[in-house]
């Protein structure tokens, strides 16, 4: 056997990463096995047409500073307590209005069609981050269980662990996190849950290991961790609009001319610059989604 230390090897030799990991996932796939968690990693293969321009912020910024209150109400405390959740097995229950209601596997869900995505994300407090999703469009999984003529609305659930979630023994909202959208927001090529990130798996602070995201809508729409998707007839209940009615509404689109009652919304800070943006309707999304509300006063559906 011929043995070759570091330096003979150049490095067009080298296999490229994900090359690699296609390799093993297809090897893994073929012997029946479930995906390697890493094989994710090597999905995206081409920015998809619904990706903003505007420059990413950094894995640091997007890891270190978020918003999960089951792991605490304080920026940082994310980051510090999400890894305790067991992200595996992990389940999807989607039923409800549908013709055939199922539960999915995780490593199922992965095998859908995997894209990056680069979304502007934006906080209601007048914070926003440019964040590389990886993931597919919750379209996609909601067609395979065939939601039937009732079905308008989708509520979404995050899982309740009180044993791995410090931030819920606190009543800040009513647990479990929830949310919902219309239909046609949920069945909207916008509208992906997000499996990855920077070409990784979710991290934990970021709603491991799948969440939704709606880049036209404030943050907290886009719920994290979801164990649940329920088709419904009349609009869920949402736990911030519980929480806050007065504050925070149903539809929840980014709008500069709709003020939160206790601060403006017309501007907003990108995490890492040092001078505020003016914040644009939907988000700068109102080319796609505008006319998803054509004919509504968004000053009341707010
Ligand atoms: N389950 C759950 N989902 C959640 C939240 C939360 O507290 N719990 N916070 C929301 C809010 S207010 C924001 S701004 C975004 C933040 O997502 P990020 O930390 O990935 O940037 O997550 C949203 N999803
Ligand atoms: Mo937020």
């Amino acid at each position: 056997m011929l043995i070759r230390t570091a330096s003979d090897i150049v490095p067009s030799e080298i296999t490229p990463q994900a090359v690699y990991l296609n390799r093993r996932q297809f090897m893994a796939a073929s012997a029946g096995l479930l995906l390697p968690l890493s094989a994710i990693a090597a999905l995206p293969a081409g920015k998809s047409p619904y990706s903003t321009s505007d420059t990413p912020n950094s894995r640091k910024d997007i890891t270190s500073y978020n918003n999960f209150y089951e792991f605490g109400t304080g920026k940082d405390e994310p980051a510090l307590y999400a890894g305790r959740l067991k992200t595996r097995p992990w389940t999807v229950t989607v039923d409800g209005e549908v013709g055939s209601p199922r539960s999915f596997d995780l490593d199922s869900l992965l095998k859908l069609k995997l894209q990056e995505r680069i979304y502007r994300m934006r906080c209601v407090e007048g914070w926003s981050m440019v964040i590389p999703w990886i993931g597919f469009p919750l379209a996609e999984l909601l067609k395979q269980v065939q939601p039937n003529s009732r079905a308008k609305f989708v509520a979404f659930e995050t899982a309740l662990r009180p044993g791995e979630m410090p931030g819920v023994a606190r009543r800040v909202l009513d647990w479990p996190y929830r949310e919902g959208l219309r239909m046609d927001e949920a069945m909207h090529p916008l509208t992906i849950m997000a499996v990855g990130l920077y070409g990784d798996v979710l991290p934990g602070q970021n709603g491991a290991p799948i969440r939704l995201v709606v880049p036209w809508k404030y943050g907290f729409k886009s719920i994290k961790s979801v164990t649940r998707i329920h088709l419904v007839e009349k609009q869920p209940p949402t736990s911030w609009n519980l929480a806050a009615p007065g504050e925070y509404g149903f539809y929840s689109n980014v709008n500069p001319e709709v003020d939160h009652p206790r601060w403006s919304q017309a501007t907003e800070r990108r995490i890492g610059e040092f001078f505020k943006r003016k914040t644009l309707p939907f988000n700068g999304y109102g080319e796609q989604v505008a006319g998803l509300y054509r004919g509504m006063d968004l000053r009341k559906n707010f």
